[in-house]
């Protein structure tokens, strides 16, 4: 049995999760309490020694790193595929996972600090406004390039692991002031309400944000 360890609002385990969904896989979810430091247990720390999550084991193999995870659950449980097959499609649903965890990633670090993790009378209000717009200018730049291919999903008309990496941050960066909307972004907007009908979202929606 598959055990898959997370945080509840991980874009990081989200995008594992809706695979895990995705491919109807059984597997046990075990939600780490980040409020009580669960993830740097010396026990979660044999698993993932960064002490992040998310985390998977799967028959005695231990894997941490969403993006090695997700690929093994591709590798090993190829049916229903998150991959196309063409090397071209391939090579950019690899550029648009990069786009995200690298760039869109790193930008919204400074929007959870100031959004989530400082008091509202300590943040810089300042820095907030400049680092959600720099999250909506590369929400509007995936909006180019998805608009630009002109199909259902961001590369081509079936779900992709690009989409199950993107959706997560544009959720979060939702949550925290840099929302996609209908006037620059309206591919974006029902890209969203696509993924969102699909039951691996409702599946796998973060516990906490149900409160
Ligand atoms: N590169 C890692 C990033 C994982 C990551 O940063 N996870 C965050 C939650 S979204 C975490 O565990 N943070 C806790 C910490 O760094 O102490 C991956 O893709 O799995």
């Amino acid at each position: 049995m598959i055990r898959f360890y997370y945080g509840s609002g991980s874009p990081f385990s989200w995008r594992v999760q809706l695979v895990l969904e995705e491919k109807k896989l059984p597997y046990e979810p075990v939600l780490l309490s980040f409020s009580k430091g669960e993830h740097k247990s010396a026990e979660h720390l044999a698993r993932s020694p960064h002490g992040k999550v998310p985390a998977l084991t799967d028959d005695g193999l231990t894997l941490y790193e969403s993006s090695a995870i997700v690929e093994y659950l591709e590798e090993r449980y190829p049916k229903p595929s998150v991959m196309p097959t063409d090397p071209a499609a391939r090579a950019l649903v690899r550029i648009e996972e990069l786009e995200c965890l690298l760039y869109l990633a790193e930008t919204f670090r400074a929007v959870a600090r100031q959004a989530f993790f400082t008091p509202p009378e300590q943040r810089d209000a300042a820095a907030l406004d400049a680092a959600r717009a720099e999250v909506r200018s590369q929400l509007e730049r995936l909006e180019a390039r998805a608009a630009g291919r002109r199909a259902r999903y961001i590369v081509g008309d079936e779900p992709s692991r690009a989409d199950f990496t993107w959706l997560p941050f544009v959720e979060i960066a939702g949550r925290a002031g840099a929302d996609v909307d209908r006037a620059r972004t309206p591919w974006l907007i029902d890209w969203r309400e696509t993924m969102r009908a699909r039951p691996s979202y409702e599946r796998s929606y973060p516990p906490h944000w149900r409160k």
